[in-house]
């Protein structure tokens, strides 16, 4: 019995050897393998197609290489295979490295100061002074709250919308659908910290994007499909945005030909915002197929009607 590496587009040779390091003999294989169905007890995998789960029928569980799972719930999951995905406790740490990051860069002018530099120009700009750049996180879990939290001792007010009503210590927070209009209203910054759902999905299109203070800056570090991109696109274009920070997208990798490679208001990255570490995510995986074998409960299931 053994644990299949499915990591496409991830290179898979990276997971196949943490996985051995942590898998106390258990063997591990990768697609090139060519492993027998039926030995593969867990999945290692990103995202799924339609048609691979049932080809495995011992398969005990799913985990996911990353925290975010929804690209693994597809419609032929069998209903006694729990999905798990990665809890790494540096995770929110990292990634609200990279939302200050990318948004200091953006209010203390550091690009434009980039620019100067290269022509030898000596000038100074105002500050634009933390008080008075409202900063709006959408999503209150845990990457959402250590966001929150980075910016709090620079002097930003923050702001944090979700779903069902939250309470972080010195956020304003604001919750449900009827409250999004005056979140986004008092969001110079938004961050989007939320996870991919039906409810999610396109939630940033140019309606409630047109709700942001004129001159404000998106970071996406939730989900490329949340955001609608043509609509993100026509708000910069036409000026009503300053700029925008994007780690996920819509299609990953963007074809070369996107527009957000070559946008002067874009900064894009490869989703690096976090990266769990390789050992992290097999120790959880190796640990997730001991409980399954031991029919225990799974702590870091994701919940299937919600979707994360
Ligand atoms: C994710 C990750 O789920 O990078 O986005 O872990």
């Amino acid at each position: 019995m053994a644990i299949l590496v499915l990591s496409n587009p991830l290179p898979s040779a990276p997971f196949a050897a943490a996985l051995r390091q942590a898998s106390g003999g258990i063997p591990v294989w990768t697609e090139q393998d060519s492993p027998p169905p039926e030995a593969v007890e867990a999945i290692l995998a990103w995202r799924m197609r339609p048609g691979i789960l049932p080809q495995y029928p011992n398969l005990r569980v799913l985990c996911s290489t990353g925290a975010g799972a929804e690209k693994l719930l597809v419609d032929d999951l069998p209903e006694h295979v729990p999905v798990t995905r990665v809890v790494d406790p540096m995770q929110g740490v990292e990634i609200a490295q990279y939302v200050v990051a990318t948004t200091l860069q953006f209010t203390r002018d550091l690009k434009l100061y980039a620019e100067q530099q290269a022509r030898a120009e000596w000038k100074r700009h105002p500050v634009r002074t933390a008080v008075r750049c409202r900063v709006g996180v959408m999503g209150l879990g845990a990457v959402g709250q250590a966001i929150a939290r980075a910016f709090l001792p620079l002097g930003y007010p923050v702001g944090g919308w979700s779903r069902t009503p939250r309470e972080v210590p010195g956020v304003a927070t604001f919750a449900g659908m009827d409250e999004l209009p005056e979140f986004l209203s008092q969001a110079d910054i938004l961050v989007c910290a939320l996870p991919l759902t039906d409810e999610t999905r396109g939630l940033l299109n140019h309606h409630t994007l047109a709700q942001l203070p004129r001159g404000a800056f998106f970071v996406n570090i939730g989900r490329g499909e949340q955001v609608v991109e043509p609509d993100l696109r026509a708000l910069l274009d036409g000026g009503y945005l300053a700029g925008a920070a994007l780690d996920v997208f819509e299609r990953e990798p963007p074809p070369p030909d996107n527009w957000v490679w070559s946008h002067p208001q874009v900064v894009a990255t490869p989703h690096i915002a976090a990266q769990a570490s390789f050992d992290t995510v097999a120790q959880q995986c190796v640990d997730a197929l001991r409980r399954a074998r031991d029919g225990l409960p799974q702590p870091l299931a994701v919940d299937r009607q919600r979707g994360y």
